[in-house]
């Protein structure tokens, strides 16, 4: 078996990836509830916090604050993306490689694949290009597994994010992103069908802290290894709070409401 190449974006076998990509997926209407985090400075700030094992960004702002963030964040290279104003079938233009990606320092790539889409055919062609190139590279693959597309009754559905795992495993992940299931049971379901490969809760849309802390401490007794989590932390009035609580939670195993009264 060829070894995880994902060390680097790990600690103690668990990873916290701060998402934000969300400038191109969503538009500036994300960075609204804390203007900010419309400054990438002020993400990389967040990316130094020790709970943060990777950032996860597009060329364009690697290329212009990564230099100066190299010691104390770990790198995540977004190679493909695509802007809400898009209203086609779920795709993703890949607009950066691999060997690019190296070359801007990347300790990982991070690679969308929507499952069940149109365009699943090419996005998995696509992936392939993008993993063979990071295995030459020794950089570790993380892939957002989102099944989606007309096809798909119900993208959210315990079975649908199985086997979007299990696609990440399929297609050469170290690290599968997905959407959480509802349920520690299919949390479990969904850490099984991907084998070695680990599996990372994505954060979703604002939830109370509480709510939110008690999803990622189920997707960990359920065998997750993580998160990856945008919104749910730079919305936040205080990002540093949540943080603070996702250290406790996440490398610790604090029980959550004990970690937010630390
Ligand atoms: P959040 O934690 O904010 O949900 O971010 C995770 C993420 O995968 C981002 O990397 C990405 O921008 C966004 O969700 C895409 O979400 P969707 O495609 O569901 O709108």
């Amino acid at each position: 078996m060829i070894p995880h190449a994902d060390d680097s974006i790990s600690r103690d076998g668990k990873t916290l990836i701060l998402a934000y990509d969300h400038g191109i997926e969503h538009g500036p209407v994300d960075f609204e509830p804390n203007p900010e985090t419309a400054d990438p400075e002020r993400l990389f700030e967040l990316a130094s916090h020790e709970a943060v094992t990777a950032l996860a960004v597009q060329k364009g702002i690697a290329e212009a604050y990564y230099p100066d963030y190299e010691d104390e964040v770990n790198l995540l290279l977004k190679l493909n993306g695509t802007s809400n104003l898009w209203m086609g079938e779920p795709n993703s233009a890949v607009n950066c490689s691999a060997e690019y990606a190296a070359e801007l320092g990347a300790d990982a790539i991070g690679f969308t694949v929507y499952g069940g889409s149109n365009h699943e055919v090419e996005m998995a062609e696509e992936f392939r290009e993008a993993q063979e190139g990071a295995r030459e590279h020794d950089m570790g693959v993380v892939m957002w597994s989102y099944p989606r597309g007309q096809g798909l009754r119900n993208d959210g559905s315990p079975d649908v994010i199985s086997y979007g795992a299990r696609l990440g495993l399929e297609l050469g992940a170290d690290v599968v992103k997905v959407k959480y299931p509802g349920s520690p049971e299919a949390m479990g379901h969904a850490v099984e069908m991907a084998g070695p490969a680990k599996v990372v809760m994505s954060g979703g849309t604002m939830r109370d802290d509480k709510e939110f802390l008690r999803n990622v401490a189920n997707a960990i007794d359920a065998g997750a290894t993580g998160l990856a989590v945008g919104r749910n932390v730079f919305q936040r009035d205080d990002p540093e709070r949540i943080l603070d609580a996702l250290e406790a939670v996440v490398f610790q195993e604090v029980d959550p409401d004990e970690a937010l009264a630390i």
